[in-house]
């Protein structure tokens, strides 16, 4: 673990456009400001998701075609703490559909938080948590002919670049059976005086998530960068629907990273990036599930029209 870690860090600062994988803000702290930004009055993507899974549940069943006598997988990729798919297994269970719920997380200890507060809050769904990589865990679940369901929600793949998103929906289709489904959940295109602020909040939390990914390696790998000489400044762009976040150094400076054993320089105004968030609309998720067995069957929108579920089916 520390090893890739150590290697994307010297990998990405010792290129010319310098970059840090976003998927590595998401240690203690980056875990509980990441909460703090859903809750954020900027940040609409998982209200508008939960305005989806609180206000059209039955809807969410119908498309998916559940039928309550034919036993289904619900898995999800990422559960987090199930805040949106509680309001799903709630009516799932309520209404007598015969499921399995299978959160997948590579953290051990959000499994065993969230299967604690399902044993109280719904204490009727057969949870199965499932530890592991996503694609480990489906490998294991391929040779169960069960139908599934699999959740992939809060815009997880907008963290994606389109070609890694494409890979990755063509691994998640190989995995699956014929009439498998995919509820897959996205931040739709919009305009910049929305999407901006999601990312750049008044109060300054998503500031802290990023420069956080600094005092991370600054612990882990031990380095000595220095936060308050570098900025957060996030970009949109409306034409392709990508936010982009970056820090940019407020100085020219030199940071040394003992573990790598390696001094990098930055020069004022010289950016780091850090993540994508991509945003959809029909025609960019037709291209990324072109060579996949997949098609889209359905799309579910929040009462703004924000944000969109999409089922796709094998
Ligand atoms: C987890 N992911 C979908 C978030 C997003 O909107 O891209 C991560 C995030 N970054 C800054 N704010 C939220």
């Amino acid at each position: 673990m520390i090893e890739q870690f150590k290697e994307a860090v010297n990998n990405g600062l010792s290129t010319p456009h310098k970059n840090l994988p976003s998927k590595y803000f998401y240690d203690k702290k980056g875990d509980a400001l990441f909460v703090k930004i859903m809750g954020l009055p900027e940040y609409y993507l998982t209200r508008a998701e939960h305005d989806i899974f609180k206000n059209q549940t039955s809807n969410i069943i119908t498309s998916l075609k559940l039928e309550k006598d034919t036993y289904f997988e619900l898995i999800e990729l990422g559960a987090g703490n199930g805040t949106k798919t509680k309001e799903l297994l709630k009516l799932l269970s309520k209404e007598g559909y015969n499921f399995d719920y299978l959160p997948v997380d590579i953290s051990q200890n959000a499994l065993d938080n969230l299967e604690n507060n399902l044993k109280t809050e719904l204490p009727f769904v057969s949870v199965k948590t499932k530890q592991g990589d996503y694609f480990e865990v489906l490998e294991s679940l391929r040779h169960s002919k069960h139908p599934k369901v699999i959740l992939f929600l809060g815009s997880n793949i907008g963290n994606m670049n389109d070609a890694i998103a494409s890979i990755f929906m063509q691994n998640l289709s190989a995995n699956l059976n014929l009439g498998d489904k995919l509820f897959l959940g996205v931040d739709l295109i919009k305009s910049e005086d929305i999407v901006l602020p999601a990312y750049n909040d008044s109060q300054g939390v998503t500031a802290a998530f990023n420069l956080n990914l600094l005092d991370r390696i600054n612990k882990e790998l031990d380095a000595d960068f220095n936060r308050n000489n570098f900025i957060h400044t996030p970009t949109y762009n409306e034409k392709e629907g990508i936010a982009k976040s970056y820090i940019t150094s407020t100085i020219n400076q030199d940071v040394h990273i003992k573990a790598i054993n390696k001094t990098f320089s930055f020069i004022k105004n010289e950016k780091i990036h850090l993540e994508i968030s991509r945003k959809y609309n029909d025609e960019i998720l037709n291209n990324i599930i072109t060579n996949t067995q997949f098609n889209i069957k359905n799309k579910l929108s929040d009462s703004n029209n924000y944000f969109a579920n999409y089922i796709l089916e094998i």
